[in-house]
C-alpha cells in the first residue's frame, strides 16, 4: 500500500516538474530550433500521458492485489494487451522517425536557397579554431601537424600554399545574422563536439572527416559553443562563443580581420 502511495507522488513530481516547464531549454533563435520544440514539446505530450497512465495503473495493481491473506493465483499473461502495447509503441517510434526526418536532414544535407557562406570550425584539445576563406573565398591547404598556437598558425596550414595568404583564424565564430552558414567541422586529435543550445544543434567532429553542418541564426547576440564529446581532462574548458552579428557590422569585422 506504502509502495502505490511513493509510486504515484514520484509520479505527480515528476510530471509537474515538466508539465511548469521550470526547467527549460532557451527561446530557440531560427526555425529550425522552432520546429525542433514543437517536435520535442508533442513527444513529450505523448509519452507524458503513456507514462502517466502506466505509472497510475501500477499504483493501481499495487494497491488492489495487496496482501490481505489471500492466496496467490497463476496468470499466463494477455496475449492481447501485449499485441496492443505492441504494435502501439511501434506505430509511435515509427511515426516519431518519419514524422522528423526532414527535420534532422536539414541541418545536414542544406535546403538553402541562396549559397551559403563558407567558415571551417575545427576543435582540438581544448580549443576552438574558426577559419573563414578571405577575400579569394577558398581556404589554403592545412597539417594538422603543423598547428601551433604560438606561431601564430593555430588551424595548421602550410606555409607556401597561396590560398591560406588571407585566411582569417578566430577563436570565436562570428556569423551574420538571417544567412546561411556551412560549417565545415574537423578535429585535429579526438572526438569533439558543437554544441550550440539556442540552435538544438549537436554534431562530432572526427579525426579524418570534413562534415558539414547547416545552421543560421535569426537573432543577433552571444551564444555558448560547449564542447559535448568528453575529450580529455580539459574537456570543461573546451568552449567558445558563437557571435551573431547584424550583417553590417559583420561585414565591418571580416574587413578588419583582412586588413590585419
Ligand atoms: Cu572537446
Amino acid at each position: 500500500m506504502l509502495l502505490a502511495i511513493v509510486i504515484w507522488g514520484v509520479t505527480g513530481v515528476v510530471t509537474a516538474g515538466f508539465a511548469t516547464k521550470r526547467w527549460w531549454f532557451p527561446a530557440p533563435i531560427n526555425t529550425h530550433a522552432a520546429a525542433f520544440d514543437s517536435y520535442f514539446s508533442a513527444n513529450l505530450i505523448f509519452s507524458g500521458i503513456v507514462f502517466l497512465a502506466a505509472q497510475l495503473a501500477l499504483g493501481w495493481l499495487i494497491w488492489r492485489h495487496r496482501n490481505r491473506g489471500q492466496q496467490a493465483v497463476h496468470s499466463d499473461g494477455n496475449n492481447r494487451m501485449e499485441l496492443l502495447w505492441t504494435s502501439l509503441t511501434a506505430i509511435l517510434f515509427l511515426g516519431a522517425a518519419i514524422g522528423s526526418a526532414r527535420m534532422w536532414s536539414d541541418v545536414h544535407l542544406s535546403t538553402f536557397s541562396t549559397t551559403p557562406m563558407r567558415i571551417e570550425a575545427s576543435g582540438k584539445q581544448f580549443a576552438w579554431n574558426f577559419r573563414y576563406p578571405g577575400a579569394d573565398g577558398k581556404f589554403g591547404k592545412t597539417d594538422a601537424r603543423l598547428a601551433n598556437d604560438a606561431a601564430g598558425n593555430p588551424a595548421g596550414i602550410l606555409p607556401d600554399d597561396p590560398a591560406g595568404k588571407d585566411d582569417i583564424v578566430n577563436a570565436a565564430l562570428r556569423i551574420p545574422a538571417g544567412r546561411p552558414v556551412q560549417l565545415i567541422l574537423r578535429s585535429n586529435d579526438v572526438l569533439h563536439n558543437f554544441f550550440v543550445r539556442e540552435l538544438r544543434v549537436k554534431q562530432d567532429l572526427v579525426p579524418g572527416l570534413d562534415i558539414p553542418l547547416h545552421i543560421l541564426a535569426d537573432k543577433p547576440g552571444e551564444y555558448e559553443i560547449a564542447c559535448s564529446e568528453l575529450c580529455g581532462l580539459g574537456h570543461h574548458q573546451m568552449r567558445s562563443v558563437m557571435i551573431v552579428l547584424p550583417q553590417p557590422d559583420f561585414d565591418s569585422w571580416l574587413g578588419k580581420q583582412a586588413a590585419k
